[in-house]
């Protein structure tokens, strides 16, 4: 048995994007429990309580072993007095009442499922939820009216909520590459998102498109979702042979770039897929690169590491020197990390 003077408490700098963090997790049953108090603020509308349980999730995530004693954590950042309750109920009793009751109450399982239709976010589930609507039934049986998105996210509820395989992205790369070198043949693409960081699964698959030529990249979507769309809705054959396994179908352009399709796996079954395509002239390439491939926090923690300590306002097209005036160029990655005076942390790190 140690006392509490024998236990060295875990250091980490405050800001997730100086913190390198793999997708080993040593702390996933505390981290799985602020992350669900997160959403639940989230889906509250109570961002900063959400960014604080986020905040306070990552830097446990960044830890090399498990959390055991509450003394390892003096000093830690970013966990403040209801993180370090909800962590102290969780080692001392396996489990916190917090956490439970949340997950059990009507209304958080309510927001869970309407927000989980994809064109529906929380505002909308809120308004839905004082009229009485609690589940997808209801919804339909209401008579509410639903715009395109959220008609389609009703129709295939099943299939977005269903995790994406990795397998399942690099197939629709192939197919959403073939797309764009027909319409632009020395135009790039690139897969951005949680596959970037090496994750196995998503919730959609998101791709970054960028043209050597600057300027060339306009109008380069419409044509792009166009010639998908034509593709498959006038030679459904020929797309099932060119495509041989997996095939897709761009269903329906819902906003500037998400995307919804389909694809056949081995058994022919369609299954509707969140894509979002992202467009960028190569001089913000970079930018875009760093802004798409996250995580969330991780690109929270950049822009607020930039705006506080640097004095910098950094976005997916640029970053701009707030006391010279005057934007900074980047062509890498690599080139923004210093340009902040930060150490460069590779996709796979990023997983704050
Ligand atoms: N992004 C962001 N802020 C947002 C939305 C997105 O910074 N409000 C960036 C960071 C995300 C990336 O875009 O990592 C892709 O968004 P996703 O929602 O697809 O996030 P992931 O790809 O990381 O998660 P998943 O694996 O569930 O798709
Ligand atoms: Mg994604």
């Amino acid at each position: 048995l140690m006392n509490d003077s024998e236990v060295t408490p875990f250091s980490v700098p405050g800001y997730a994007c100086q913190r390198r963090c793999t997708l080993e997790n040593h702390n996933a049953v505390l981290t799985d429990a602020l992350s669900l108090l997160a959403e639940n603020a989230e889906l509250s509308d109570e961002d900063g309580r959400g960014v604080a349980f986020r905040r306070a999730a990552a830097v446990l995530k960044a830890l090399p072993s498990a959390v055991t004693n509450m003394s390892q954590l003096t000093g830690l950042p970013c966990l403040g007095g209801h993180s370090l309750r909800v962590i102290k109920d969780i080692l001392e009793n396996g489990t916190s009442s917090e956490v439970e009751s949340t997950k059990e109450s009507e209304r958080f399982k309510a927001l869970k499922v309407l927000t989980g239709i994809f064109g529906v976010g929380s505002k909308t589930a809120d308004r839905w939820i004082r009229e009485g609507i609690h589940n997808l039934q209801q919804l339909r049986d209401s008579g509410q009216t639903l715009n395109r998105a959220q008609q389609a996210g009703l129709e295939h509820y099943d299939d977005i909520k269903q995790p994406v395989s990795l397998a399942e992205a690099e197939a629709i790369r192939g197919i959403v590459g073939r797309a764009v070198a027909s319409v632009s043949p020395e135009a790039q693409i690139v897969l951005t998102g949680g596959f970037r960081r090496g994750k196995l699964t998503g919730h959609d698959v998101d791709f970054l498109i960028t043209h050597p030529e600057e300027g060339s990249e306009v109008g380069l979507m419409p044509k792009l979702v166009s010639w998908l769309e034509s593709r498959v809705s006038c030679h459904l054959q020929n797309v099932l042979l060119i495509c041989d396994v997996i095939f897709l179908l761009m269903f329906a352009l819902f906003c500037r770039f998400s995307l919804c399709c389909f694809i056949d796996k081995q058994t022919r079954r369609w299954r509707a897929v969140r894509v979002d395509l992202v467009v960028s002239p190569i001089s913000q390439f970079a930018f875009a690169l760093l802004g798409w491939t996250g995580s969330k926090l991780f690109e929270r923690e950049l822009r607020r590491w930039a705006g506080h300590e640097k004095g910098m306002s950094l976005s997916s097209h640029a970053l701009y020197d707030n006391k010279q005036g005057r934007y900074i160029r980047a062509s890498s990655e690599e080139e923004i990390f210093a340009h902040l005076g930060l150490e460069f942390i590779p996709p796979n790190e990023r997983n704050a």
